[in-house]
């Protein structure tokens, strides 16, 4: 089946991973082959599972190859397999990693701004490729623009992205190529840029949401990534003349205080900027135990707004009681206290 090169019955952003582990691999031509979404006879090359990365049936693994997952994008078929879709016929085993993947944002999310959305990984081992689906919304508010792949994966790499609009939805796959080694440690396996749209008001929430990643070493054997839940992005304040920049730092008491512990939950906490500089805000307990980091990075001098819907790292609730969250800067630092009710 032209395209589907992991076998799974659905063209995707997975489609590209097979292509970098079996890159420049040649095997037998495919008759009347085809980039259509019909059956095709395939002999069978060495490994199996190559015969599937040669998604246009030309005898070779590269670029081209590319092209048939573009073009068949989201189509599924429901004919049996014909082949196994491990290369000695068992079964892939997920080994247990403490690699994660997550998404950090810089630059401005002002109205009619860009700002880009950086794909980490973190303590990762051997990473060859990595596929993954980049959920954001409201539509309305954010509009992807371009998208790239990170300098983690090395220059030489298979990348592919397709952006559904009207689902909110960015596929990305990004692939080393055969015989490269894979990559450790930590890094940016793809970048995102993204506007604002200029109708969007301060204080407004993107919400963006990791799902759907796959990632493989140079064996094709799968690598655990764990997602490191939701971001959400904050529409901050236009640099507009008549709204002057903070005089001081500030941390504001959060609005609503306390918080319901409804189902969904959410607080927004304020605080102010006078100069550029690092910022951490960190939700504690009353034990001085931390429960969540909400944000984590340079930002200019302004006026901010940060929601947190009372779930610590593991997204879980929290229980009532008294949280303390706190603000600190390179030359500032502030606490407050809020109580979630039950
Ligand atoms: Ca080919």
């Amino acid at each position: 089946m032209a395209a589907a090169t992991n076998n799974d019955k659905i063209v995707n952003q997975a489609d590209v991973l097979p292509l970098g582990l079996h890159w420049n691999r040649t095997g037998p031509r495919r008759d009347n082959a085809t980039t259509a979404w019909v059956g095709q006879v395939a002999t069978p090359w060495t490994p199996e599972a190559a015969t599937h990365a040669d998604a246009n049936g030309d005898g070779v693994v590269n670029q081209a190859d590319v092209l048939p997952i573009g073009l068949n994008f989201g189509r599924t078929h429901s004919a049996p397999n014909a082949m196994t879709d491990s290369e000695d016929g068992s079964s892939k085993l997920l080994k247990t990693t403490a690699a994660t993947i997550r998404t950090n944002i810089t630059g401005s999310t002002n109205p009619g701004q860009d700002f880009d959305v950086e794909i980490l990984v973190d303590q990762i081992t051997n990473l060859f490729g990595v596929s993954l689906e980049l959920l954001y919304s409201p539509t309305t508010l954010v509009d992807p623009q371009t998208s790239e792949a990170g300098s983690f994966m090395g220059n030489d790499v298979i990348f592919f992205s397709n952006t559904d609009k009207s689902a909110g939805k960015l596929s990305i796959g990004v692939t080393r190529k055969a015989p490269q080694s894979g990559v450790n440690g930590t890094g940016m396996v793809a970048r995102i840029k993204m506007r604002v749209s200029s109708q969007a008001v301060r204080g407004q929430v993107i919400t963006l949401l990791l799902q759907n990643v796959l990632a493989n070493d140079p064996a094709g054997q799968p690598i655990q990534l764990s997602v490191t839940g939701q971001t959400n992005v904050v529409v901050s304040v236009a640099s507009r003349q008549h709204e002057s920049l903070p005089e001081a730092f500030a941390l504001h008491a959060n609005v609503p205080n306390p918080l319901q512990a409804s189902a969904n939950p959410s607080t927004t906490i304020k605080y102010d900027l006078a100069a550029a500089t690092e910022v951490r805000i960190e939700i504690f307990d009353i034990l001085g135990r931390h429960v969540r980091t909400l944000v984590n990075q340079r930002q200019a001098a302004g006026r901010y707004a940060v929601s947190w819907d009372g779930r610590d790292e593991n997204d879980l609730l929290v229980s009532n009681g008294v949280f303390i969250y706190q603000l600190r800067t390179e030359k500032f630092m502030q606490s407050r206290k809020m109580t979630m009710l039950r």
